[in-house]
């Protein structure tokens, strides 16, 4: 079993002639000005529980856009900090470099390029990408200034580049240019479409030949490793090597290889049974007054990637089909606020405020109504409590590359019990679909059916299907994951 100590030890063994060099476009730690002090805040995100202890365990640097009201005031000249805050000499740090961006690239590289265009272009949910030459331009600029920071930071060293994401498809080129003898490696975060889809995309050319720069290229799955194949097969001079699972171009190999990202089990499970979370629980039970109910929880970000207005009306019609469980049912749903500089984020807003009061007015019933809708920030203490206080969660995304809720729900569920209802079209679903109830997301009748399936599923059965969907996570962990990638990628270098 993968753990953090393991992880630990097996990165400091493997990396230990060469520098780490993380790269994304979120930061791990964030500096803001709070009561007129300065304060070091960690984003909530699984990715920086999973990539901190091993940039920690090798004195790595992590490099990303310094995006916190105080970041510059605590940064060095070379825009470093050193974290996390240091309270005794035992504590690991590493450093953390800072990259600047007006807000004019902001808006150009991060909402626009990244969000409006690559965001919607690998994702099927039938949102029309939009691509702005000017917001590419910005794209480009931001990661030349990333590949500058990085080829400062690492000046006559080896290293390993690890870069998240689509924020930076035109990384691992701008870096091999200057130092090909760098060994650098990216996840893709998102789904990879198939070729006809990202056949629309201006800068397809670029981009293909940006990733192909990378000596290893990992996406959640083999599904999505086979779209990026294919997609090189249509739009690129180069050869693929179906034996190796790897692209040759000008006689430069990418291996492309799929890893199913996860979440820290042991430490979600733990946490899950600590008094903060049971304190959590029974206010949430309280405020929202769900005892006796059979609650459903959802938490998504605001995207329209996410299902969310497609949870809404299957649980109409459930309402609608089976009226003896008005009053008896709940769907407590987190909305966290995503992305609103950008109109449809903000239309999808509407368009849920909208559906949710419609919903409420039509059921409501001596004071009960049939959706809790909440956008408050929420504490990962609290997200476990609501997790801990649901009978099922629902994950109904039209499209997601894995889906990191889905494991965390199951994570906290200690008790072995509980229902997990999974969209088919997320990434999780291929490792989940034995203990979780699948569902097409677009097909309400179904969906609603599938839910009076969980209120109604007995207590053995729950347990079964969670047992089974527990061990799958607890095994196929973070640690895991990471772990795996060290490994292909240290094997590169000889
Ligand atoms: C992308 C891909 C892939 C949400 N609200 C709050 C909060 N969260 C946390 C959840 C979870 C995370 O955010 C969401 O992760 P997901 O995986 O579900 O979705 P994306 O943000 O779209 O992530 C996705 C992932 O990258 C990793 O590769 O799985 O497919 O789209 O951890 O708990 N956490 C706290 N408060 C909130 O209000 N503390």
């Amino acid at each position: 079993m993968w753990t953090k100590e393991r992880l630990q030890k097996f990165a400091k063994e493997k990396l230990s002639d060469s520098l780490l060099v993380m790269v994304s476009n979120r930061e791990p730690y964030i500096h803001v000005f709070k009561e007129k002090q300065i304060k070091c805040l960690r984003p909530a995100s699984g990715l920086v529980t999973a990539l901190d202890p091993v940039v920690k365990a090798c004195s790595g640097i992590w490099v990303a856009h310094g995006s916190g009201n105080a970041d510059k005031a605590v940064a060095d000249e070379k825009s470093r900090v050193v974290v996390p805050p240091q309270t005794d000499k035992k504590t690991p740090t590493y450093t953390l470099k800072r990259v600047w961006m007006s807000k004019e690239e902001e808006e150009g590289y991060y909402y626009g390029f990244s969000n409006r265009g690559l965001w919607p272009l690998c994702h099927m949910a039938y949102t029309r990408p939009v691509f702005q030459h000017s917001d590419w331009l910005h794209y480009v600029s931001v990661n030349e200034r990333f590949a500058n920071a990085i080829l400062e930071e690492i000046e006559g060293e080896n290293a390993f580049i690890f870069i998240q994401d689509y924020h930076f498809a035109l990384l691992p080129k701008f870096l091999k240019e200057k130092r090909p003898d760098l060994i650098v490696a990216q996840f893709w975060h998102i789904p990879w479409p198939n070729p006809e889809a990202f056949r629309i995309c201006p800068y397809k050319k670029p981009i293909l030949e940006g990733l192909l720069a990378n000596d290893l290229l990992g996406f959640h799955l083999h599904y999505f490793c086979d779209n990026f194949l294919d997609t090189i097969d249509r739009e690129i001079e180069a050869r693929i090597d179906r034996e190796r699972f790897s692209v040759f171009k000008d006689e430069k190999e990418t291996l492309i290889r799929p890893y199913p990202i996860s979440v820290d089990f042991t430490d979600t499970s733990s946490l899950a049974l600590s008094k903060v979370v049971k304190k959590n629980s029974k206010k949430f039970k309280k405020e929202f007054d769900l005892d006796d109910k059979f609650v459903f929880f959802g938490l998504d970000r605001l995207d329209y990637t996410k299902g969310i207005k497609e949870k809404l009306l299957a649980l109409d019609r459930f309402l609608e089909k089976y009226p003896q469980y008005i009053g008896k049912v709940v769907l407590v749903q987190k909305g966290t606020l995503s992305r609103i500089h950008i109109q449809e984020y903000k239309s999808l807003n509407d368009e849920i405020n909208t559906l949710v009061e419609k919903l409420n007015w039509k059921y409501s019933n001596n004071g009960w109504v049939p959706v809790i809708f909440t956008r408050k920030d929420l504490s990962y203490e609290e997200i476990l409590a609501l997790y801990c206080s649901a009978n099922a969660c629902v994950v109904s995304s039209l499209h997601d590359g894995m889906n990191l809720v889905s494991k965390e729900f199951i994570a906290s569920r200690n008790n072995e019990d509980g229902i997990l209802i999974l969209s088919q079209f997320a990434g999780a679903s291929r490792e989940l679909e034995e203990g979780a109830i699948i569902i097409n997301p677009y097909d309400t009748e179904d969906f609603a059916e599938k839910i009076k399936k969980a209120v109604e599923m007995t207590k053995k059965e729950r347990r079964r299907r969670m047992k089974n969907l527990r061990q799958e996570v607890a095994e196929n962990n973070i640690y895991k994951w990471i772990s795996k990638i060290i490994s292909d990628l240290t094997s590169l270098e000889k």
